[in-house]
């Protein structure tokens, strides 16, 4: 296979983009920069070192080779539970390469979030970087299905040493399966939307080239990490598509560590989530950092308060790029421009990605009116994993995509975001189910009912917070609200905990008995004195 299956005509607008058949998207992303010239470049840096452009691709060949070597077959899925390395790379292409499907989890899910996903991906392999082996151990026990191959990064790389470096990419085609992501659901379990070989190409030229503009001599620092589909755009395939630079942090991203990284690796573009922004703001106004290397910063996730881009504008000089972008879109496809930023709103239409607003099935809404935001375009993932029912509810006909969320588009063009449709939230920009948040208090044998809702902190950002009935001879008290808390970190992702708990007598409900979320967020948004606000 040869690099004629793609061809991109960057003169029209959107860009041209033919695939041709047998297309492995490992071939444009990895293996093209050796003919280009690029292998000395370095493609990744991070505090471990560096990795050129050649030994990526080596690294990927041998990783592939190593996959297959365990018995990995095509179209066998690889779940990935990995840190911000290079390994990722040499793990998620070497698979793609070889026609194994790689399917990065969220590394702060918990042992049972796992177990699940290890059930119903039904995967082959499962590889975990060290750190997270708390969590992955008692899921590999728990799981009624186990995968053949189970094992650490160091394991794989260890194969990788004594594997061939070289690797002929499996043909595939433009449409076939390559990667999945997981993405939570308000009821239910996480789903996993399957996205095809063309897709980060789409993703890479439409928003990240053509959007971005990301260039050859741009360095990516994504503080969104790679499991993420907005962190895999980038600080993954959008400078490998520009045969640009990634830099990596391997940590959690604080103030502290993103500015540190900023510093010392000197970016150009810069990626994070409101709650990120909002707490380097913070830190700014007690010491300065130097970001002059940035020329843009962009935010997704949930959307990022106009005043949030109006202080950050402020201390730093830098315009943060605020688009909206879905797991199942894979990327951003509503999105503000350099030339173009209206600050709190999401921007307007990605060119090579359609949108519209309905109000009931698929009347189109007038302008100014809200309504629920479609989306279509060719970076779309196929379907869901084994659940025809979700896909049928979100991939509708003709391509159409629903997010989910209620949008307004105002005369200009701009779509301003209202809010989601059901009751799920966006807490630093991950999705949170305010039903698996209630389902853990209600574990808890002080606590009779519960509800959570999403409510704004003093930036403008959506926390969650509880409701709580409590159980007869159970007294409110701020120790049982930290116990509460803490019974929720306990066994939920980190974030996924009330930040505040509000102890009341009865929860606002239907005449069927189903708690009404909307009422207590009306609760929540009017002034303490005037509902007197539940107790
Ligand atoms: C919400 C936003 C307002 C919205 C994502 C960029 O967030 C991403 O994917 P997810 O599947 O969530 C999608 C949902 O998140 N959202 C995202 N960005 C914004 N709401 N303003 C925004 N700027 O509810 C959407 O339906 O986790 C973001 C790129 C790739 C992504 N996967």
């Amino acid at each position: 296979m040869d690099l004629e299956t793609l061809k991109v005509d960057r003169s029209k607008s959107p860009a041209r983009i033919e695939f041709g058949p047998g297309f492995n998207a490992a071939i444009p992303f990895i293996d093209r920069h050796l003919g280009e010239g690029r292998g000395p470049k370095v493609a990744i840096r991070s505090a471990a070192g560096e990795v050129t452009y050649a030994q990526l691709a080596e690294n990927v060949n041998r990783c592939g080779n190593a996959l297959a070597g365990l018995g990995l077959k095509r179209g066998d899925r690889l779940l990935l539970i990995v840190k911000d390395c290079p390994e990722f790379f040499y793990l998620f292409w070497g698979a793609i390469k070889a026609g194994i499907v790689p399917v990065p989890l969220n590394t702060l899910l918990r042992a049972d979030d796992y177990r699940y996903i290890l059930e119903d991906s039904q995967c082959a392999a499962l590889v975990w970087s060290t750190e997270f082996e708390g969590e992955v151990k008692p899921a590999l026990a728990a799981a009624r299905t186990k995968p053949a191959v189970a094992q650490r990064v160091e394991g794989i790389s260890a194969e990788m040493s004594k594997a061939s470096p070289a690797l002929l990419a499996v043909p595939a085609a433009a449409t076939a399966p390559c990667f999945w992501l997981y993405s939570s659901g308000s009821t239910g379990r996480p789903k996993g939307a399957v996205h095809r070989q063309r897709d980060m190409v789409v993703t890479s030229q439409l928003y990240g080239a053509d959007v971005l503009g990301v260039r050859e001599d741009d360095v990516c620092f994504s503080a969104a990490k790679l499991f993420f589909a907005y962190g895999l755009g980038n600080g993954m395939t959008f400078p490998l598509w520009a045969g640009a630079t990634s830099v990596l942090l391997e940590s959690r991203p604080t103030p502290q560590s993103t500015f540190e990284t900023i510093e010392r690796f000197k970016p150009t573009l810069f990626f994070g989530v409101p709650t990120l922004y909002a707490a380097q703001l913070q830190a700014l106004d007690k010491a300065p950092a130097d970001l002059s290397s940035v020329r843009a910063c962009v935010s997704a996730g949930e959307a990022l308060p106009a005043d949030i881009f109006r202080r950050w504008k402020e201390k730093t000089g830098l315009v943060i790029l605020d688009g909206i972008g879905s797991t199942e879109a894979l990327h951003i496809f509503i999105s503000n421009r350099m030339d173009d930023v209206c600050p709190g709103t999401s921007g307007k239409v990605v060119p090579g990605y359609e949108a519209r607003i309905v109000t009931d099935g698929t009347s189109e809404a007038p302008v100014n009116e809200p309504g629920r935001l479609h989306v279509r375009g060719p970076s779309t993932a196929a379907f869901y994993w084994n659940n025809p029912q979700k896909t049928a509810g979100t991939m509708l006909p003709d391509d159409w995509l629903d997010t989910g969320d209620t949008y307004v588009r105002d005369e200009k063009g701009y779509y301003h975001y209202c809010g989601r449709s059901d009751d799920m939230l966006k807490v630093g920009g991950i999705w949170c189910s305010p039903i698996e948040i209630e389902s853990r208090l209600v574990s808890h044998p002080k606590v009779l009912e519960v509800a959570v809702i999403g409510a704004p902190d003093t930036s403008g950002l959506i926390k969650p917070e509880a409701y709580v009935v409590l159980r007869e001879g159970a007294a409110p008290s701020e120790a049982l609200a930290a116990e509460l808390m803490q019974h929720c970190k306990a066994a939920l992702a980190s974030y996924k905990f009330p930040r505040k708990i509000h102890f009341v007598t009865e929860l606002p409900k239907t005449a069927t008995g189903k708690i009404q979320r909307f009422r207590l967020r009306q609760i929540s948004d009017a002034p303490a004195e005037k509902t007197g606000g539940p107790r």
